[in-house]
């Protein structure tokens, strides 16, 4: 009953909230930067490595001259996600809020990298799906449950094993791995310099990368 009901005042609500145009679209505020705008997704385990690599494509574009901005979990949840906690639903409007802050950054023209476990496909789709098909890259940062356990730079699978800690994920809450990713890092395989490069190298010429090693 409560549900339903703040569900028709949200309806109501948005029945009554008209768009309006601006006299500027996202081509040009990044025309005045000289860059298209898109979103660098990374997905992956606690531990997994993602906010380093991220940090360092991010710091890369920025000596080429790019515009970035880069929403890391652990920040926006220090933030505008203060009030969500990791049930699957905080979770599943964690990622919501996260994606539409990024289309607002891409609409000021800006190439944002996202650093969330976003742990579930539905919620990764949910935010391709705000972005067109050459605007979003889903970057898999793979590293096995074990070695993120072992590295534990936090101390948090230490303590969601202590049950300190609930609802972690790959412990007492799953991640759905990406099917078919933009870009699959192994990063048993690759130091972040390189996995960085991988990511870069995929966004400039859009293929789907797989950086494994060599072996
Ligand atoms: S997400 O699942 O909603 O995408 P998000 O990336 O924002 O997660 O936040 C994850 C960060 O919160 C982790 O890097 C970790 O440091 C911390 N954290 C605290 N509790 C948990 C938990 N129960 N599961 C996963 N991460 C947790």
């Amino acid at each position: 009953m409560r549900n339903s009901l703040a569900l028709s005042a949200a309806t109501h609500r948005n029945n009554d909230v008209h768009w309006h145009d601006s006299a500027l679209n996202k081509r040009d505020r990044a025309a005045t930067k000289g860059q298209q705008p898109c979103v660098l997704w990374f997905t992956g385990l606690s531990g997994a490595g993602k906010s380093t690599i991220a940090n360092v494509v991010e710091h890369k574009l920025h000596q080429m001259g790019f515009h970035t901005y880069l929403l890391d979990g652990d920040n926006v949840r220090h933030g505008l996600n203060n009030d969500l906690r990791f049930s699957d639903k905080d979770r599943i409007e964690n990622i919501r809020r996260v994606a539409e802050v990024a289309k607002l950054m891409t609409d000021a023209g800006l190439i944002v990298i996202v650093s969330l476990i976003s742990p579930f496909r539905s919620s990764r789709k949910m935010a391709r799906d705000l972005f067109g098909p050459q605007e979003f890259m889903e970057i898999f940062v793979d590293t096995p449950l074990e070695v993120a356990q072992q590295r534990d730079p936090k101390g948090l699978y230490k303590k969601a094993a202590e049950k300190k800690l609930n609802h972690f994920t790959g412990i007492d809450s799953s991640y759905e791995a990406p099917v078919n990713p933009e870009v699959h890092l192994d990063t048993l395989a690759f130091m972040p310099d390189e996995a960085a490069d991988c990511v870069i190298d995929a966004l400039f010429h859009r293929p789907r990368l797989k950086c494994v090693g060599a072996a």
